[in-house]
């Protein structure tokens, strides 16, 4: 099969496209990723602090990681990658979906429209007590830990380790990997489950797979095209 990067570049132009990213399309936009070398505040796991567990135990902590992370990403802006894919929708309308793991937002900034967010939205908050879920924009929060109007605290709405993952979401997700013709893994290690397993969906189903990334990862086995390299600069190219 030709792999070139020249095929990939000719099929995108007509084929049913999925792009499934990760926190390394946000990484040149200044925003941590979970697993590289500058890896996530302090010596905390994201594991450790992302679960309903430290949630219960410290909430304020929790919290101070999250407003640290929402101010971080306040003052980001959408990079090159986030742009190419959403340049990528427009020209691809009705045969174009954006899987992320991300919960930053910077895909919406960038301009992307059919997005299926599987790990939640770090800007929307949800009632621990009552159903109350909303947009919550404030930079710094305060107060810290935020509270509902019933009194409860709020957590943000986000899946943590352990959690389900939206059954909307995740029904979408694997609806658009199992029609993909192209499924592009752009800037994640592949090892959170079950956002990592689309790959093989995709593949199962008779996609062609690339991957975008600058180091090594499981995806890579299952890929035709490996583009090493960041995706800021190697999605551009790519249209
Ligand atoms: C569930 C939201 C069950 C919160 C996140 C043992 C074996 C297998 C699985 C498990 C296990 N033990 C537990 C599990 C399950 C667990 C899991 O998979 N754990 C892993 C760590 C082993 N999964 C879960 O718990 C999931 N839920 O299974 O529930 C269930 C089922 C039914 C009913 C009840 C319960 C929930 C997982 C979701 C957790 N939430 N985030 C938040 O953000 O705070 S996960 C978190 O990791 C982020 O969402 C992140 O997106 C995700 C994956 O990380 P990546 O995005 O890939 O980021 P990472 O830093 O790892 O990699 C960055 C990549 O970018 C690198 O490859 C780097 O090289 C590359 N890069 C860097 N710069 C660039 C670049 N690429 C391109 N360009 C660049 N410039
Ligand atoms: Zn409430």
């Amino acid at each position: 099969m030709d792999n070139s990067p020249g095929t990939l570049r000719t099929i995108l132009e007509a084929a049913r496209i999925v792009a499934f990213t990760g926190a390394g399309i946000s990484a040149e936009s200044g925003i941590p990723t979970f697993r590289g070398p500058n890896g996530l505040w302090r010596s905390f796991s994201p594991e450790k602090l992302a679960s309903p567990e430290a949630f219960a135990d410290d909430p304020r902590l929790v919290w101070e990681w999250y407003d640290w992370r929402r101010q971080i990403i306040h003052k980001a802006q959408p990079n090159p990658g986030h742009r190419a894919l959403a340049e990528m929708e427009g020209r691809a309308v009705g045969r174009f979906t954006l899987v992320t793991q991300n919960v930053d937002g910077l895909h919406d900034r960038a301009g992307s429209r059919n997005i299926v967010k599987l790990h939640g939205d770090i800007w929307q908050v949800r009632c621990t007590a009552c159903a109350v879920q909303e947009q919550n924009d404030q930079v710094p929060m305060d107060p810290l830990p935020p509270r509902c109007r019933c009194g409860a605290l709020l957590r943000p709405a986000v899946v943590w380790f352990g959690e389900a993952l939206p059954a909307d979401a995740w029904g979408r997700a694997l609806e658009a990997a199992a029609q993909a013709q192209v499924f592009l893994v752009i800037g994640t290690s592949a090892t959170v489950y079950p956002a990592a397993g689309l790959v093989q969906v995709a593949r199962k189903s008779g996609a062609r797979v690339a991957v975008v990334n600058p180091d090594p990862t499981p995806a890579d086995q299952l890929a035709e095209w490996v583009l090493r390299g960041a995706a800021g600069d190697i999605l551009p190219r790519l249209l």
